[in-house]
């Protein structure tokens, strides 16, 4: 099987999302940056918001990181991401949307606040209380005592928990917040695993190395 280009570096956690949808699913990737930078000509005839990821497979190009998923796990029949009983595909979407809309955003504002240094306590306070609500709730909606957030077998929820995750944890700890999945058995458990964990495990390596760059402790 070719490999499938995705525009982007692994930090991102959209991007991480793609590609964590291609490792569960054993589809070869080939991870680069756009020549030219995302605002260039060329990069925006890919992507017109100039933003990572895109894909490229053949002829085909494609943007938005959850209709990239979608598109792989439509494409690739094995290793369905996608759960077809109603009920367990509404579970998994649930859990990544509740990851992409309440979890996931809040991690981005500690690590955009600590790149800008620009914020005030207030916003710090905010950006917590709303990591806390997400998390609260994404807690509740998790499998229990499962190896996946959904359940025995990898699934669209796992691309979209395990960057999030990385935020929650890493651009919070970057504040001196420590512990922010204590109280959370369930999540606490599928973090710790995650990291063990040889697809997720891989992808969280890179975005730990990529942070260290741009943050030196
Ligand atoms: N909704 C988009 C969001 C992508 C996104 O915001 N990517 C960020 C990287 S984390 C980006 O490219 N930012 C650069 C910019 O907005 O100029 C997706 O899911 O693919």
């Amino acid at each position: 099987m070719a490999a499938l280009t995705v525009y982007g570096s692994v930090l991102s956690p959209f991007v991480a999302r793609v590609l964590l949808a291609c490792a569960y699913k054993d589809v070869p990737t080939q991870l680069t940056m756009p020549k030219d930078g995302i605002k260039s000509p060329e990069y925006l005839k890919l992507n017109p918001f100039g933003k990572i990821p895109a894909i490229k497979d053949g002829a085909f190009v494609l943007y938005e990181s959850a209709v990239i998923v979608d598109y792989l796990d439509s494409k690739y029949k094995k290793k369905k991401l996608l759960p077809a009983a109603p009920k367990a595909m509404a579970q998994v979407r649930l859990i990544a949307t509740v990851t992409a809309e309440y979890v996931q955003g809040a991690g981005l504002k500690f690590f955009r606040m600590k790149r800008s240094n620009q914020f005030t306590q207030a916003d710090l306070d905010a950006a917590t209380a709303e990591l806390h609500k997400g998390l609260d709730v994404l807690e509740k909606i998790v499998a229990k005592k499962k190896k996946y957030i959904a359940g025995p077998t990898p699934t669209l929820a796992d691309c979209f928990v395990v960057p999030a995750l990385f935020f929650a944890v890493n651009t919070s700890g970057l504040f001196g917040i420590k512990g922010v999945l204590d109280g959370r058995p369930k999540l606490k458990a599928y973090w710790d695993n995650a990291q063990k964990d040889k697809v997720a495990g891989q992808v969280l390596k890179g975005m730990t190395d990529r942070m260290k760059q741009l943050i030196p402790a």
